[in-house]
């Protein structure tokens, strides 16, 4: 098994009773209507019925008094309807199986979800499901570049050939479309947030819209990153002031144009004044002058402006933690309708582990978007096994108490919390930073294929639970051997928290500087200090964390009441998030009857032999799998296992300099010396 075909691999079934019944159910696919996403919906059927039947099920189009089949039925009204128009119902009724949405995408989805049950196994007799996406934007964002290369990418180069297109269409264009259809995935940012103005020319527009022609019929909306300052650099302007009346008149002749070539084009997302990038402030202007100048340009059409929050200055004193909210909160309710504000789930960067960003809970008069990383730039990259469910899960089930009790981050984020627009279609949104490339299984690390189908599940509905979904993506992907599902199950619900104790245990981050893999938490020199590693740990003779209470930076206040209760005092935050909010002396004696040096260690050698369990546990589950799978993903866990131990070495050998004890029974120390691990991530870092 290469991997190529991801989840939607069609097998075909071996329980011969099974499969007969499923035949029984599935003896036609009736097409009631011809547009073009209903087609896709009966031809994805048929394929996977052909696979998992092993038989051709012919597509007709008038059902008559036929039974015994599928019927697509898009626009019609269903029994009950569906909370939104890309929900979909499937109900069993005489022996058909009716799968009704008033939209044809909705249908698409409802198909999906029937091979689902398929590939899962599940019985068909009186089936009636029916579901809706709580979010209305649910897209990946590619941090892909021009020249083929990706930002922070770990499978290879772009999915995109730039230089084959408009003409060459590569086939595998159509199989994500597929791949991000079955998950209900409805729009793509094709290019890096680090955006090249070259993605606005008319030439790159016309490639643009050869993508944005195959990935129509699976319900799929191409959206560009736009570089701010692209009337001064690509229209020759003096300036990309946003109140200025002629760079206003360069944006919207441009977005015309976008509309002019791609019809159903999705919108825009910007970075801006963020980590060297052009924006608003450069004219003194703000975010929201900016983004409702983009909006202005929007306006005839249907589309948005989504806009990042990942903003932070190079101020030496400033907490960087702090930064995106002393910005953004000051502008809520200036925002223009089409604009939806794109925040990063922790404050900081896409950490193992982060409290929720206190936007959250502090921006009620704007459509907050939610923005994951799946790609694992701060996860191991391509080496690690780390499901990213349970991440995602703790931010989207975090309170934020923004109206009280309950005012979970998710709740922000699906509109339901603050009502987000009356005025127009609800704007809400999830985005991933996706993890795929060109290598032949698409995201390198076989497990990772694993987050890019939690994100997708989690986008549609975020009351899904981390397991459910490990679940059902083994069923799909690797196996369906019980005993083995329960084990990979439970490994993946495991492998965040054990990432997280061998690498940033208790609330530490970012040890690491440019590369964000080698480990460096020694790191002290940068032309900015947030650049630096000591900058997050601050690790002194005293103790390590960074005091982000009333004494500290105070960053603690940008959260409510209640949530700066659960952290405030180092005696009662919970361990998880202790060093985040807190500098602890090296011989306080935490919850756990460990001092925090014996507790630090405990984890950091703990986790790292956590990795050997994972091997195990890997060994047990060989003959319910794919060898060639199964031997890919054991060899990148013997690697995992080496890195583990190289990171712990390189934080308890740095933090000993400082709490100068010893390492505590029945941990053995480290073999080498601080000055070996030093010298190894030298090398490492050799260009
Ligand atoms: C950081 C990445 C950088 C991205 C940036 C962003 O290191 O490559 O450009 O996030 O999200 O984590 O803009």
């Amino acid at each position: 098994d290469d991997g190529y075909r991801l989840w939607l691999k069609y097998d075909l079934i071996d329980d011969v009773a099974k499969r007969q019944a499923y035949a029984r159910a599935a003896q036609f696919i009736a097409l009631t209507g011809s547009g073009p996403v209903l087609r896709s919906a009966a031809e994805e059927l048929q394929t996977g019925l052909r696979g998992l039947l092993g038989k051709t099920v012919p597509i007709i189009s008038s059902v008559g008094s036929r039974t015994g089949g599928i019927v697509l039925r898009a626009g019609a009204p269903a029994a009950t309807p569906p909370a939104n128009r890309e929900g979909y119902q499937i109900a069993a009724d005489r022996n058909t199986l009716t799968i009704s949405s008033p939209s044809e995408a909705g249908v698409l989805y409802g198909a999906f979800a029937l091979l689902r049950q398929m590939q899962t196994r599940q019985p068909l007799d009186g089936l009636s499901l029916a579901s809706s996406p709580k979010v209305q934007y649910r897209m990946l964002n590619h941090w892909d570049n021009v020249d083929g290369t990706i930002e922070r990418g770990y499978a290879g180069g772009s999915l995109w050939k730039w230089y084959e297109l408009p003409e060459r269409i590569d086939p595998r264009y159509r199989d994500y479309a597929r791949a991000n259809a079955s998950l209900g995935i409805n729009g793509t940012v094709i290019n890096n947030v680090n955006a090249s103005a070259r993605f606005m020319t008319a030439e790159y527009l016309q490639k643009v819209a050869a993508l944005a022609a195959v990935f129509r019929p699976y319900g799929i909306r191409v959206y560009l990153s736009v570089y701010f300052a692209a009337p001064k650099t690509l229209g020759k302007l003096k300036t990309s002031d946003p109140l200025d009346p002629e760079v206003r008149k360069w944006w919207n002749d441009k977005v015309k144009e976008i509309y002019q070539i791609i019809p159903d084009f999705g919108g825009l997302l910007v970075k801006a004044n963020s980590e060297g990038e052009p924006g608003p402030q450069d004219y003194g202007r703000t975010h929201a002058d900016g983004a409702n100048m983009l909006a202005e340009a929007m306006k005839p059409y249907d589309g948005v402006v989504i806009w990042r929050a990942f903003v932070y200055k190079a101020d030496p004193k400033a907490d960087r933690f702090r930064a995106a909210h002393e910005e953004f909160t000051p502008l809520d309710g200036q925002f223009d309708p089409k604009v939806i504000v794109q925040v990063k789930n922790g404050p900081i960067d896409f950490q193992p582990r982060e409290p929720f960003s206190p936007l959250f809970g502090s921006m009620p008069k704007t459509p907050l978007g939610m923005e994951f990383q799946l790609t694992q730039e701060y996860l191991g990259f391509a080496t690690h096994l780390v499901y990213e469910a349970p991440l995602f899960k703790e931010c989207l089930d975090a309170d934020t108490y923004a109206s009280g009790k309950g005012s979970t981050v998710a709740r922000v984020i699906d509109g339901s919390l603050h009502g987000y627009r009356t005025d127009g279609p609800s704007r809400t949104l999830m985005a991933g930073v996706a993890n795929t490339g060109s290598n032949l299984n698409w995201t390198g690390h076989p497990m990772a294929q694993a987050n890019w189908y939690a994100f997708g599940r989690l986008a549609w509905d975020h009351t899904l639970s981390a397991e459910a979904i490990a679940r059902e993506w083994i069923g799909m992907t690797l196996t369906h051997n019980p005993q083995a599902t329960s084990r990979i199950a439970n490994l993946m619900l495991r492998s965040r928290d054990i990432y997280v104790d061998y690498n940033t245990p208790m609330g530490l981050s970012r040890p690491w500087t440019g590369v964000h893999f080698a480990p460096e938490p020694w790191q002290a020199r940068s032309p900015r200090p947030d650049w630096t590693a000591v900058y997050y740990h601050r690790a002194d003779s005293v103790g390590v964390g960074f005091d982000r209470t009333a004494t500290g930076s105070n960053a603690l206040a940008q959260y409510r009441p209640e949530v700066q209760q659960q952290w405030n005092d180092p005696e009662t935050c919970p361990l998880p998030y202790l060093l985040w909010f807190h500098h602890v002396p090296w011989t306080k004696k935490l919850s756990t009857g460990r001092t925090l040096w014996d507790e630090l260690c405990n984890r950091f050698y703990t986790g790292a032999d956590s990795v050997r369990w994972m091997q195990q546990e890997w060994a047990a589950v060989k003959p319910a799998l794919d060898p060639a799978l199964h031997a890919d993903v054991a060899a990148r866990l013997v690697t995992q296992h080496r890195e583990a131990i190289w990171w712990r070495d390189a934080w308890v050998l740095y933090l000993q300099t400082f709490a100068k004890q010893p390492i505590p029974a029945p941990f053995k120390k480290p073999e080498r010396t601080l000055d070996d691990v030093k010298q190894s991530v030298e090398t490492y870092l050799l260009r």
